[in-house]
């Protein structure tokens, strides 16, 4: 079918007949899509049953990755690329009067996922099967995904996501394989045969129906499988309100992340990860049980990881299913449960570990809850031995403790590896925030690196620089990301640094039609291209880049002379419905981006962009036309960043802090490639620790400072001086929990020492070059590679290049 143009073109024509029932003329974009996407499901679906037939012949060990979020992107263009068969479809497409980039652009972009979290789970299935390796994804199919951000006198409103409106076509639903799922009710524990047992009665059951879609591996023959749970009502009760019961039911997965101020939200999301957990788990052991009988050998054919703490409620299920049901001892199934699974930490910001009311989580889950007591109270003893005495030192490290269980706790008592998400990251938390558990569990904590998939945020993202770099290192490098280090050899050629030029120049292009189309703002391809995307959060420092670009301002409003190296600011960022500053600082941007493009003079040299709605497909486009990488959180608060990954491949050079990833970054491309600037991680720490920082020292010092905060409450940007004082408090009041004021000169200075080095273009067009050569180490293949040798022990199946 996709051997040639001719037959493919043939084949889809057919296909839209017998689907759509239309010729091409009468067919609709839609259709179009619908059409191939169809086709090229049907065309892998018998690798797809050939890798999971292989997986039971072979009987290897599987991982399978749970995960509250997989921000997938949308799918079409990956999958035509991973298969090889991008170009017949063209051109087949082509002849046919269609382009395949409209087509690709009617697809929805999954959102299953709010940010890095989310993609790294999605670049890991990719590298998973492209490396031949036996693993899935386990997720939830939220009807809704993250919000549509739609901005109004520069605010954020948020709209439903409606990614199911138009079907999904790489779905197959499986509803001979659902599962139940038992929330509520009571268990009744009985005593027979010598042993205790328990049951769950009068549970509200509920139904999880799995979706799956072929994960497609790059080159390869394997397609594994991406398993997302839909709940459904199971059975109706002849005297149940039929409608609110169906609705309460289908509301677990209506959306990702419900608000979680309130106790009704605190008990959906628990719901949620229960629901997640509970049906992965059960069909898990149902598969292993075709072909093993044995469960107290399941860690030898199965390893089941927790991304985050969302789904660490797979400890005691896991018990639960060993203990209640397949009839293991205590002491059996935990000896199974905790060489089954492994957990990966993605932040240290204490608010952000997940702590649930006993009061709310008991009711709920109660059998589950029976088993976490357990599993505290003899983790506790244990601690007893080690500490005898030492009180506070216990309940410290409890699992449940003032009425609350800490989800991190119990991931970590009952895991076999306990992983942070760069050197830096897991240094922290082995000497500071998890040293307790460091000190008495050494062997279970590791570093593994975060990576990105280069399939899609360089093959994909750029076929301009993939074109180009495949010209002059051949393309080894495709399989083999760690060869783009033959590009250094290279770097030097002045033809290599024009085309580079040529392809970066292109790509800022293109951006900038988006731009003007979008928000109607003509900006300066010269200019250099100054890029802040991420999800927006007061440790991330958005509002850093903005004192900048304000004091920017004030500069060239004040001196006529001055003269900078004219650059765009863009960004692109969804804030947290709920969270209160993170939406003022966005009607900040736009409140900036105002005063600066509307003002005659600042706007030949400076402009602010707010690229709105940012999301996969926006950040494809994004990208491969930044000049500048912003990464300036607040030293040791970004556990690793990924960000930072796609703009280096794509050549960005980095501003950025000691923090996360950057450092090794840093340590990859040499100090001389990368702009770092700020408070050290340990400076950071000290300061935490002796509570020295006064911010109001730093405003009254430094007059650029003081000019910047006033102009936050001086009416400068708005009527309303009251708009931005939440802000201003933030930095002054509340006495700058971030150190912005602490990092400002630092930044200033090294934004000025950007804006030198690029009128250096020989020397920038170098850098940008090291950077892409240095950029294999921070693909995913390496880091799963890592997690398969040293984590899950798992190695692949099947080779058939
Ligand atoms: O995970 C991010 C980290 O901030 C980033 O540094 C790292 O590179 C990335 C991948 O390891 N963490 C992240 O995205 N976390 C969340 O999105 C998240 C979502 C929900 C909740 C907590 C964190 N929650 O408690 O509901």
């Amino acid at each position: 079918m996709f051997s040639n143009k001719e037959r493919f073109k043939k084949g889809y024509l057919k296909k839209l007949e017998s689907l759509c029932g239309k010729g091409i003329e009468e067919s609709t974009i839609r259709d179009q899509y619908h059409t191939l996407g169809n086709m090229v499901r049907e065309y892998i679906s018998t690798k797809w049953i050939e890798t999971n037939e292989l997986y039971r012949s072979e009987n290897k060990k599987q991982v399978y990755y749970l995960s509250i979020e997989f921000l997938l992107g949308r799918l079409l263009g990956q999958n035509l690329l991973n298969l090889e068969i991008k170009e017949v479809v063209e051109e087949g497409l082509h002849d046919l009067g269609i382009s395949l980039s409209e087509i690709e652009e009617c697809e929805s972009d999954p959102a299953l996922g709010n940010g890095g979290l989310g993609r790294l789970a999605a670049c890991f299935i990719d590298s998973l099967a492209t490396l031949n390796l036996p693993g899935h994804g386990y997720g939830i199919r939220y009807k809704h995904g993250l919000f549509d951000q739609k901005i109004v006198d520069g605010y954020q409103v948020e709209l439903p996501e409606q990614w199911l409106r138009h079907g999904n076509v790489w779905e197959v639903r499986k509803p001979e394989e659902a599962i139940k799922v038992f929330f509520w009710g009571r268990v009744e524990t009985s005593y027979d045969n010598n042993a205790l047992s328990f049951k769950h009665v009068g549970a509200q059951k509920v139904l999880a129906v799995p979706y799956d879609m072929p994960v497609i591996g790059y080159q390869v023959d394997t397609v594994n499988t991406l398993r997302l749970w839909n709940a459904e009502p199971s059975s109706l009760g002849p005297n149940q309100d039929t409608l609110s019961y169906k609705r309460e039911i289908e509301a677990i997965t209506d959306y990702l992340y419900p608000d979680d101020t309130h106790d009704e939200g605190k008990i959906l999301r628990l719901k949620q990860q229960y629901f997640l957990v509970s049906s992965s788990i059960q069909s898990i052991i149902a598969s292993f049980k075709k072909e093993n009988q044995n469960l107290r050998e399941l860690h030898h054919s199965v390893a089941i990881h927790i991304n985050d703490t969302h789904p660490a409620m797979a400890v005691p299920e896991l018990m639960r299913i060993l203990m209640d049901i397949e009839g293991l001892t205590w002491d059996e199934a935990w000896e199974v449960t905790t060489n089954t699974l492994s957990y990966t930490n993605h932040t240290i910001l204490s608010e952000a570990l997940e702590k649930w009311p006993i009061y709310l989580f008991q009711p709920l889950l109660p059998r589950i809850y029976m088993i976490i007591e357990e599993i505290n109270e003899r983790f506790c003893a244990e601690l007893w031995d080690h500490y005898p005495g030492e009180w506070e030192r216990i309940e410290h490290m409890a699992i449940i403790a003032h009425g609350l269980v800490k989800m991190a706790h119990l991931a970590i008592v009952g895991s076999n590896s306990i992983n942070g998400v760069a050197k830096i990251h897991s240094d922290i938390l082995k000497n500071r925030e998890m040293k307790s558990f460091y000190d008495i569990y050494p062997w279970k904590f590791n570093n593994k690196t975060n990576g990105i998939t280069h399939r899609r945020w360089l093959l994909k993202a750029n076929p301009e620089l993939t074109s180009l770099i495949t010209e002059v290192i051949g393309d080894e490098w495709k399989r083999q990301p760690e060869k783009l280090l033959d590009l250094k050899r290279h770097i030097y050629h002045p033809e290599l640094k024009e085309r580079f030029a040529a392809v970066k120049r292109k790509r800022k292009e293109i951006l900038a039609k988006e731009i003007a189309d979008k928000n109607g703002i003509i900006v300066d391809i010269d200019s250099i291209f100054d890029v802040q995307v991420k999800r927006l959060h007061a440790y991330k420092r958005q509002l850093l880049n903005v004192l900048h670009i304000m004091y920017l301002y004030n500069r060239i409003k004040e001196d006529a002379n001055y003269s900078i190296q004219p650059r765009t600011f863009i960004f692109g960022a969804k804030a947290s419905p709920t969270y209160y500053y993170a939406k003022k600082v966005i009607k900040l941007i736009h409140s900036l981006a105002d005063k600066v493009n509307n003002d005659p003079r600042v706007s030949q040299v400076i402009k602010v962009i707010f690229m709105g709605n940012y999301r996969v497909s926006l950040a494809e486009d994004i990208f491969p036309a930044a000049d500048v990488s912003e990464q300036i959180s607040t030293a040791s608060k970004e556990a690793s960043g990924t960000g930072n990954m796609k703009f280096m491949m794509n050549g960005a050079l980095t501003v950025g802090t000691l923090d996360g990833a950057n450092i090794e970054i840093m340590e990859e491309v040499g100090r001389e490639n990368i702009f770092t600037f700020g408070l050290t991680a340990g400076e950071v720490q000290r300061y935490e620790e002796n509570g020295r920082y006064r911010s109001m020292e730093y405003y009254h010092h430094d007059l650029r400072i003081r000019q910047v905060v006033d102009q936050l409450t001086n009416g400068f940007f708005s009527e309303d001086e009251g708009e931005f004082e939440s802000i201003a408090d933030s930095l002054l009041v509340q006495n700058d929990q971030y150190f912005l004021l602490r990092d400002f000169a630092s930044y200033i200075d090294v934004q000025e020492r950007v804006g030198n080095a690029y009128q250096n273009r020989d020397k920038w067009l170098e850098q940008a070059l090291i950077n892409i050569s240095h950029s294999g180490y921070f693909s995913s293949d390496r880091t799963i590679q890592q997690y398969a040798d040293e984590i899950w022990k798992i190695g692949p199946v099947g080779i058939r290049i």
